[in-house]
């Protein structure tokens, strides 16, 4: 078999995404997702401009030496535009085995290690009352792993709480909106927050929630602390993850589980939290970590030191990549959780899948490949917009992490 076309789609039903579609002279054909959120355009010009004159010709089924091909051949490696490349590629070819193989793609990585997949949803609110309003609603829909975020009292705006009545969107049309940001606010808030939420609904309900990257190590340390009499699931990016070492301050004061690495890109960017134990969940996904190929090698790699995958799944993730999250995280043997945010009407009627969400549990299919497809007709009706992630300043106006 060989590869005769590859083409770039990007299309913004709701929002932004890229899709890449390979096609081969048998007829058969895969998709990958190569949505970096808010910096689309670089990851479809590096497809568009360099790697598919590259895979014209090769044999798909060969995705390791693809892979190392654009990996170490481009000499430039790793970074999250080159890694979503790479990752849109890989991802497509595994489509396309599984295809011509007529069989899912979970089967080609070892095969069914559980039954379904535990999701966590997002409930959030404007305050506590409202928080736990939402947790209500996703509690009744069938979630058993929450995660929770409220906003802040004296602060007008919080990333991760959704504005007015609609669900929050990672990135916002336009230029990038502005949030307000104390950590000494945050840290006096969310223990109280988590102090409520376990009063109403008891410790069945698996609890998680997202720091953002926010706090310096030693703050995240007594979060951490805090939070420890509500036995969450995970805390997650407690800190900026480029310095490693930060975890082991946090490690050190608390017992709280923690998650990191949706920004990570490759194993390196995890490798001494992982040799180290300094986290218990890797968020590192297959779109923005180089594909099945890669996540495969770091999964196990994770799997000696008692890490297990809690991949990122927001919106701004295709239908493509939660596809491929649901075959790997059904396959591998250290699965731990894998995010849930419900696309919209629009984007699920361009991407259609056989993945489906059942009592808190969620399903790939057992189509051949990925089980999802594009609708390019339908996808043309929706051209890209411009749309940015927000920025985060402090109180007196220095631009912080977000
Ligand atoms: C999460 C997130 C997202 C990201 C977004 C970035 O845990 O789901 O932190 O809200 O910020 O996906 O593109
Ligand atoms: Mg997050």
């Amino acid at each position: 078999m060989k590869i005769t076309n590859a083409t770039v789609n990007i299309a913004s039903p709701g929002r932004n995404f890229v899709t890449l579609k390979i096609e081969t002279d048998e007829g058969i054909y895969g998709l990958g997702d190569g949505t970096l959120n808010g910096r689309e355009l670089a990851v479809a010009s590096y497809l568009t401009d360099h790697v598919i004159p590259c895979i014209i010709g090769r044999d798909p089924f060969q995705t390791e030496d693809i892979w190392q091909y654009l990996y170490r051949g481009a000499y430039w490696r790793r970074g999250p535009v080159t890694m979503t490349a790479i990752a849109a590629v890989d991802v497509a070819l595994w489509d396309i085995k599984g295809k011509a193989l007529n069989t899912p793609v979970y089967n080609l990585l070892g095969g069914k290690s559980r039954d379904g997949v535990m999701v966590y949803a997002h409930a959030n609110g404007k305050d506590v009352d409202a928080a736990l309003e939402d947790v209500a609603r996703h509690k009744d829909l069938g979630y058993k792993a929450i995660r929770v975020q409220s906003g802040i009292p004296g602060l007008s705006s919080t990333y991760g709480v959704a504005k007015g009545t609609g669900r929050y969107e990672p990135a916002e049309r336009g230029l990038p909106h502005e949030y307000e940001w104390s950590s000494e606010l945050y840290l006096r808030h969310v223990p109280n927050l988590f102090e409520r939420v376990r009063a109403e609904f008891g410790e069945e309900l698996h609890l998680l929630h997202d720091c953002h990257h926010r706090l310096a190590p030693i703050e995240a340390g007594r979060l951490g602390k805090e939070l420890e009499p509500f036995h969450l699931f995970w805390m997650e990016d407690p800190t900026p993850a480029e310095l490693q070492e930060g975890f082991k301050v946090i490690r050190g004061h608390t017992t709280t589980p923690i998650a990191v690495g949706e920004v990570f890109n490759s194993v390196w960017d995890a490798h001494e939290l992982i040799r180290n134990q300094w986290i218990d969940y890797l968020r590192m996904t297959l779109v923005h970590g180089g594909g099945i190929t890669h996540l495969k090698k770091t999964a196990d790699f994770a799997a000696m030191y008692h890490v297990r995958t809690g991949f990122h799944g927001a919106t701004d993730l295709s239908p493509v990549t939660m596809a491929a999250a649901l075959h790997f995280d059904t396959a591998v043997h250290n699965f731990g959780i894998q995010e849930h945010m419900p696309h919209t009407d629009e984007t699920d009627a361009v991407f259609p899948h056989s993945y489906k969400f059942r009592d808190g549990m969620m399903y790939p299919g057992d189509a051949p490949g990925l089980g999802v497809d594009l609708d390019e007709k339908l996808a043309a009706k929706y051209p890209y917009q411009r749309a940015y992630l927000p920025v985060n300043r402090k109180l007196d106006g220095t631009l912080t992490d977000w």
